[in-house]
């Protein structure tokens, strides 16, 4: 079992502001616990502020995992090359997103990724990546 867990823009600096949406941790503290979580399989954790790269990430996990945990970040609500990558792969894919994305504001409550992702998981905050996890793995 491979799981690729990928976070797109700004997520890289959780903690900086917002700790009322986000929580106080930060990025490093994500990815402790999403270590911890992946501990008996394999994994990998990819941050970029790019929507290309995340495309050429997820085009990159064709064969090569079995699972995709994303949070596309503001990507969500308009990438439909994020959403193509996705579904052109066809991985088991979560989606997560810390804060509750369908109770802010309008224009965070469409998400592309959602229309091919077999789950949404929101507003849970951090915890969100690990239920992720613990659902792919339990399906594997
Ligand atoms: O709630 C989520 O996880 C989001 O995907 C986070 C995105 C936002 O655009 C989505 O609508 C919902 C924003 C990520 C920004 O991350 C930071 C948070 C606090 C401090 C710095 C960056």
């Amino acid at each position: 079992m491979k799981l690729l867990i990928i976070n797109g823009p700004n997520l890289n600096l959780l903690g900086l502001r917002e700790p009322d949406i986000y929580g106080k941790s930060d990025y490093k503290a994500l990815c402790r616990m999403i270590e911890d979580a992946c501990k008996d399989i394999d994994f990998e954790i990819f941050q970029s502020n790019h929507e290309g790269a995340i495309v050429d990430k997820i085009q990159s996990a064709y064969g090569n995992f079995d699972g995709i945990v994303i949070n596309p970040a503001a990507y969500t609500h308009t990438s439909v090359a994020i959403l193509d990558a996705l579904k052109a792969v066809g991985i088991p894919t979560v989606e997560v997103h810390i804060s509750d994305i369908n109770s802010r504001e309008e224009f965070r409550k469409f998400s592309y990724v959602s229309l091919y992702a077999e789950k949404q998981i929101a507003g849970k905050g951090l915890k969100g990546y690990i239920e992720a996890i613990e659902y792919l793995k339990e399906k594997s």
